[in-house]
Parts: C-alpha cells; structure tokens; sequence
C-alpha cells in the first residue's frame, strides 16, 4: 500500500519563521509561501508570521511555535549568502541541523526553506527568479506533509 500525503486543503493553522536578514530575498519567499498557503486552501488569516533577526534565531522560535500545538506546521524561511569568511558556514550548518531538530522534537512538519547560496544571483534565481520560488515550494511541501501524517 502506498501512503503519501495530497496537496487537498488542510485544515488548521500554519506559521511561516522569516529572518529579517537578506530581506530582499527573504521577503520574495514569504510572498510565495503566502501565495501557495493561499492558493491551496488557507487563507492569511490562518498564518502566523514571525519575524526574527537571521536564519540562525529561527530554530529556537521554531521549536516553541512547534510544542505550542497551535500549530499544523511550520515554514522556515532564510537566506545564507556565503561571505568572505567561513562565517556562512556556521551559520548554514546551524540554522539547518537546528531546523531538523525543532522538527523531530516538536513533533510536526517543520519545513526548510532557507535558501544557503554562494551568490547573491543564486538567492535571486530562487526567490522568484528563473530557479522559482522556494518559498512557494516550502509551503507546498508543509500541505503535503500535514495530509501525510494525518494519514499515518
Ligand atoms: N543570517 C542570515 O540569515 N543570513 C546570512 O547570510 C547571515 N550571514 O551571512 O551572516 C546571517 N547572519 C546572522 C545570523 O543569522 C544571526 O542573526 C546572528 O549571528 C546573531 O545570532
């Protein structure tokens, strides 16, 4: 038997974790998380936005959204564009490791939808430009998910 989840209106209330750094790009993401959320059945008024001031502070605010049971899911959404130091990379390897793990210890679908770039170019291409949008995509994969452990 197969068992995944569909992309039918979900019912409940979802957050959407924005850092306020690289906002130009963050900003383009959380216009298509909204677009999606809104375009598959859940409307603004069911979206929590929280703003927090880098990627690296999204774990922590995740993880209490998470356990708060207010919530059927949460997006995460970031922008990690490398810089002349290996500040990126702790950074990136934070924000990712503690994203999963706000996921696994509050127990429902905490989406990735921080971008981890090398250029800013590459965050353009991803945030609306010729790469879509991962904001949408992480909104999409958020529905997704709540559908499949509703199931299981
Ligand atoms: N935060 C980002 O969201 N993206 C970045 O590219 C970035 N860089 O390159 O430094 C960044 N740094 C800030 C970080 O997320 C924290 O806000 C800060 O370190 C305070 O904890």
């Amino acid at each position: 038997m197969l068992i995944e989840g569909d992309l039918s209106s979900p019912t409940g209330r979802f957050a959407i974790i924005a850092a306020r750094f690289n906002s130009i790009i963050v900003d383009a993401l959380l216009g298509g998380s909204l677009d999606a959320l809104k375009r598959h059945g859940v409307p603004d008024d069911r979206v929590d936005v929280v703003r927090v001031p880098g990627s690296f502070e999204i774990p922590l605010v995740a993880e209490r959204l998470g356990k708060s049971g207010k919530y059927a899911a949460i997006i995460c959404l970031g922008a990690v564009i490398k810089g002349d130091t290996d500040h990126y990379d702790h950074v990136a390897g934070g924000t990712t490791s503690g994203i999963a793990h706000a996921g696994l210890s509050a127990g429902i679908p905490v989406i990735f939808g921080v971008l981890t770039c090398d250029t800013l170019e590459q965050a353009i291409n991803r945030a609306g430009g010729k790469a879509g949008n991962k904001g949408y995509e992480a909104a999409v994969t958020a529905i997704e998910m709540v559908n499949l452990l509703r199931k299981i």
